[in-house]
């Protein structure tokens, strides 16, 4: 395929997150990509959040894998793909289907994940094909089969538009799926829709809420069974067409109102507008799903909109929203261990026969696989012999990921498939196999309202890289199944997905995009977005609003549920931490972390403690807490707020080996999971936290490479270099020494030393530029970082060794508006003397938060803390 380069934009989708903004993408034809929203995509309409904004700076090839590798050595593709089929056939003939394991990710397209799940369920005969859509959807997928009999989201984004109340549960909205809210910002303000977030946490979601909930942590079952009850007595109509009516509510009346941690009066809030309206629409995520009892969550949210007949109509209904760009498709190709292709399943012989008969294939998987925490068990003790990794980066992102690592690295054969070449897992991996990104692969993703839209290819592969499916289907071929894994084009291997879908509507399934199934490349290529259902039978729309379900009587199904206390805390672990994500960075920013202005919103891993909890552990705002549980430890920096409660500190999942070691916070998560999903209960790890005694803390920027060697460090990109946060408990002896090898740098450094106060400072300079600076005190390094990172991009820099910004250049402080490059300072400053009082007001003045508009939530905030002060002064 030639490729056209500074031709009209390509349309495709953006990698990200699950709301699947359709995205324009101009290659400049020099390497570089302007980027911008399709402005006719349904999911944004030409809006992007500024993770989509920015991913024309995470196209570059730095860092990029750009060959296979076989135990570190550069090898041939052919070479590299022999030895997999030959290792996995040997290993299979020997111990059997099961001996081997494929964990793969909600990031492969939909093309990749059906040829995995074809080549491990179909032919390789294991059902051990499990995916990091367990750590995400998994108690989702388990609550829909439960009450609707199939996995299905009955609802449409815009449902969030026509509802009058729209309740978000454990999901940070604002930060994780930030297009969908403003389109419920924008529906907020033109038509007043009522806005309740249940978080444990204030999230910047609350920046548009009525009401916040901050519920004691787990307590979401409790909750919505109260809600149940409090249905049943306000004797509002149960539909006709619903099974367990009696039952769930006997358990919902058991439930006793203290366990929500919630006051009377705010549960009466919450009733009232849950009930004042019958447009109400329940979003929830992870912190409902990442729970031990995170599907009977999910059910008791189910419930009450099954007991009040508020699903699958105009603005009213559950919503599960989905993490990743394909959550959704790896649902329907059958990428759990639990279920088959097309939403049938693995236990139904009939199923299990339609689909060997369909796939004309060997040997079926007769009983589910291993689920992700299985498996990386199995792995740990030898029952999995041979593990092929795809597109996710388990060392990081599993819980026990100290564990998760080992047992990985004692494996006999693991295969790594990843764009980027050292990742905490492509370390542990005997091959190494180059994967296409985003811009150089050609598929589907499907997003959290049922969407298909195309991911266009419009950049040529970085080196040797090559599309998944390919290297799947070039195993599939090699371990002998060559007809099996004949395509030519993704294009077919869409076809036969959708031929299959077709099999399975026949069965029952609801996922039926059978209208496809002749597709060829023309009409592949030109491919619109759309919703399934596409079939004869029906197109689109929603589901269950007719009141017929899926399950074998055709009737929902409340499900009783009795709410479980999250397991209690060991008196040396006292706190319950709770871990997600920021706005500005994607897990384990493989790829966000490339982007500079990415970088900037928050550059570090951290720590969010209760005022109350920081002062009884004596840990000062900007210190290091080192943080302790029976799986591993971590050391982060410490940011005091009352945004969360006492007792229930929060962290981020993104740091990692390569940007900040011991800031791993899943290395602190225990594995345990829901019994029914098998999903982790991430969000609840049970920890101890003190002071982290450094003797010296020190900032540092450079613009080469920097080989930290210190007990805590954590690294960000820069426009021109990195900086890096450092702190140790060993003074080194010679801190130009120090200085030398941490840069990679000979020459001899300006120093400022003041041995009094513990201060050093030292920088680097060629040719009047600055090469690395190096500024080190007893406490946390109090200097204007925007500034000090600045001078890499400047001549002379002959006042950096005072750190403080110039009198006509301004602190920025943490940046809150990326788009525009705004920071923390400039925003509060100009509310103080423009008198500014409205997110609006703020636009017009600095231009923050009117482009993406990801930073409203964020000015929002420093607009109140402004008026506070303001009211404060009068
Ligand atoms: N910026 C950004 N966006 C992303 C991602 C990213 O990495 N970065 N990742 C994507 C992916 S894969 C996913 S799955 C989604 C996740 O999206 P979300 O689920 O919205 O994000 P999280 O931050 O993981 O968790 C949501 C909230 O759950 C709350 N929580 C914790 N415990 C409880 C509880 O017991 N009950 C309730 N009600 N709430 C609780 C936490 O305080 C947190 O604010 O985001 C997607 N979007
Ligand atoms: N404590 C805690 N842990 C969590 C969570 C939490 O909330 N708290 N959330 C969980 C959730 S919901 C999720 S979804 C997971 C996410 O966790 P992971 O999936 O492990 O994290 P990513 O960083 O997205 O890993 C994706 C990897 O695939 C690579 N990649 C990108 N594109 C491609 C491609 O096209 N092909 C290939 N082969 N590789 C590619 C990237 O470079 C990267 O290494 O984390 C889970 N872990
Ligand atoms: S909301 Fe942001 S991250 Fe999510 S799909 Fe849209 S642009 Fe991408
Ligand atoms: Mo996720």
């Amino acid at each position: 395929m030639t490729l056209h380069p500074a031709i009209a934009p390509m349309r495709t989708t953006c990698p990200y997150c699950g709301v699947g903004c359709g995205v324009l993408a101009s290659p400049d034809g020099r390497g570089g990509v302007t980027i911008a929203g399709d402005p006719v995509h349904p999911a944004n309409k030409g809006r992007l959040c500024v993770k989509g904004a920015a991913l024309g700076e995470t196209l570059g090839h730095q860092g990029r894998l750009l060959a296979p590798q076989i135990g570190g050595q550069t090898a041939s593709w052919d070479q590299a793909l022999d030895l997999v089929a030959t290792r996995f056939r040997d290993t299979i003939a020997r111990h059997g289907p099961d001996s081997v394991g494929f964990y793969v990710s909600g990031q492969l397209l939909t093309e990749d994940y059906y040829v995995a799940n074809k080549l491990m369920k179909g032919f390789i005969g294991s059902g051990n094909i499990d995916t990091n859509s367990r750590l995400c959807m998994a108690s989702s997928v388990a609550g829909h089969r439960r009450a609707f009999g199939s996995d299905t989201v009955p609802g449409l984004y815009e449902d969030l538009e026509l509802a009058e109340v729209v309740v978000l549960v454990g999901s940070n909205l604002a930060w994780c799926h930030p297009v969908l809210f403003q389109r419920l910002a924008a529906a907020r303000a033109a038509r007043g829709t009522r806005v309740v977030v249940v978080d444990p946490r204030r999230t910047a979601s609350c920046d548009i809420a009525d009401l916040h909930l901050a519920l004691a942590p787990g307590a979401d079952a409790a909750l919505f069974n109260l809600l149940l009850a409090e249905i049943h007595a306000r004797s509002l109509d149960c539909g006709e067409n619903i099974d367990g009516v009696e039952v769930a509510l006997a358990a919902a009346r058991a439930t006793d109102p203290a366990q929500t941690g919630l006051t009377r009066a705010e549960l009466a809030q919450f009733f009232d507008l849950w009930l004042g309206s019958d447009k109400v629409v329940t979003v929830y995520s992870q912190g409902v799903n990442q729970s031990d009892s995170g599907a009977d969550k999910v059910n008791a949210i189910l419930n009450c909109h099954l007991a009040t007949g508020r699903i699958g109509r105009p603005g009213m209904g559950p919503f599960s929203v989905t993490g990743q760009p394909n959550a959704m498709g790896g649902r329907e190709v059958g990428g759990l261990a639990n279920m088959l292709a097309c939403h049938l399943e693995i236990e139904n012989p009939a199923h299990r026969t339609a689909v060997q008969n369909f796939w004309n294939a060997p040997r079926m998987a007769e009983r589910p696989g291993l689920k992700a925490m299985d498996m990386f068990r199995a792995v740990e003790d030898g029952r999995i012999k041979a593990l092929w990794i795809i597109c996710t980066n388990p060392a990081v992102t599993m819980p026990e990921a100290d564990r998760v690592a080992r047992a990985i690295a004692g494996c006999d054969f693991v295969v790594v498939s990843d764009m980027m070449a050292q990742t905490d897992t492509t370390r542990l991996a005997h091959v190494l196999l180059p994967a296409t990104g985003w811009g150089e692969k050609d598929g589907t993703v499907t997003n959290s309202e049922r969407r298909i839209s195309r991911q266009r290819r419009f950049l040529p592969p970085a080196g040797q890289a090559r599309d998944d499916w390919r290297i799947l289907a070039e195993v599939g071929r090699r371990m002998g199944w060559r007809d099996a894994f004949d395509w030519q084009h993704p294009a077919e291997v869409f076809a036969e997905h959708a031929a299959l879908s077709g099999v399975a509507g026949a069965l029952g399934s609801d996922f039926d995009i059978s209208d496809l199934a002749g597709i060829g490349v023309a009409e592949y290529d030109a491919l619109q977005p759309f919703l399934w259902p596409q079939s004869a039978a029906r197109c689109g729309g929603r589901f269950f609003g007719d009141g017929r379900f899926h399950t074998p009587n055709g009737r929902g199904r409340m499900v009783a549920v009795t709410p479980r206390a999250p397991q209690a805390l060991d008196a040396a672990y006292p706190f319950r931490l709770n871990t997600g994500r920021v706005r500005d960075h994607w897990h384990t920013m493989t790829r966000t972390g490339l982007s500079p202005r990415l970088s900037r919103h928050l550059a570090e891993p951290f720590l969010e403690i209760h005022p109350a909890d920081a002062a009884r552990l004596d840990l000062a705002p900007a210190s290091l807490a080192e943080v302790t549980s029976p799986h591993g430890r971590a050391i982060l920096r410490v940011l005091v707020t009352d945004r969360v409660t006492p007792g229930h500190p929060f962290a981020p999942m993104h740091w990692t080996g390569e940007t900040a070691p011991s800031g791993r916070v899943d290395a602190l998560v225990p594995g345990r999971v829901d019994p029914v999903s098998g999903q982790p209960a991430l969000k609840s790890a049970g920890v101890a936290i003190r002071s982290f005694a450094a003797r010296w803390f020190g900032f540092a920027v450079c613009a080469g490479a920097a080989r930290p060697d210190c007990d805590y460090w954590a690294k960000a990109v820069l426009p021109r270099g990195q900086q890096l946060e450092l702190a140790g408990q060993e003074e080194p002896g010679d801190w130009t020494e120090y200085a030398r090898a941490l840069f990679g740098l000979k020459g001899e450094p300006l120093m400022i030393r003041d041995r009094a106060r513990g201060l050093v400072r030292l920088a680097f300079l060629q040719d009047g530029r600055l090469q690395a600076a190096l500024f080190v005190a007893p406490e946390p390094v109090a200097l204007s970082r925007s500034h000090v990172a600045a001078l890499l991009t400047e001549e002379g820099g002959l006042d950096l060794l005072s750190g403080r910004p110039g009198a006509d250049r301004p602190d920025e402080g943490a940046l809150v508006c990326a788009c525009f490059g705004i920071g923390v300072n400039s925003i509060a400053r100009a509310i103080a003397t423009q008198g500014l009082t409205s997110v609006e007001a703020v636009g017009r003045a600095l231009r923050a938060g009117t482009n993406c508009g990801s930073c409203r939530p964020e000015i929002g905030a420093l607009l109140q803390a402004g008026m506070a002060c303001r009211a404060a002064a009068e």
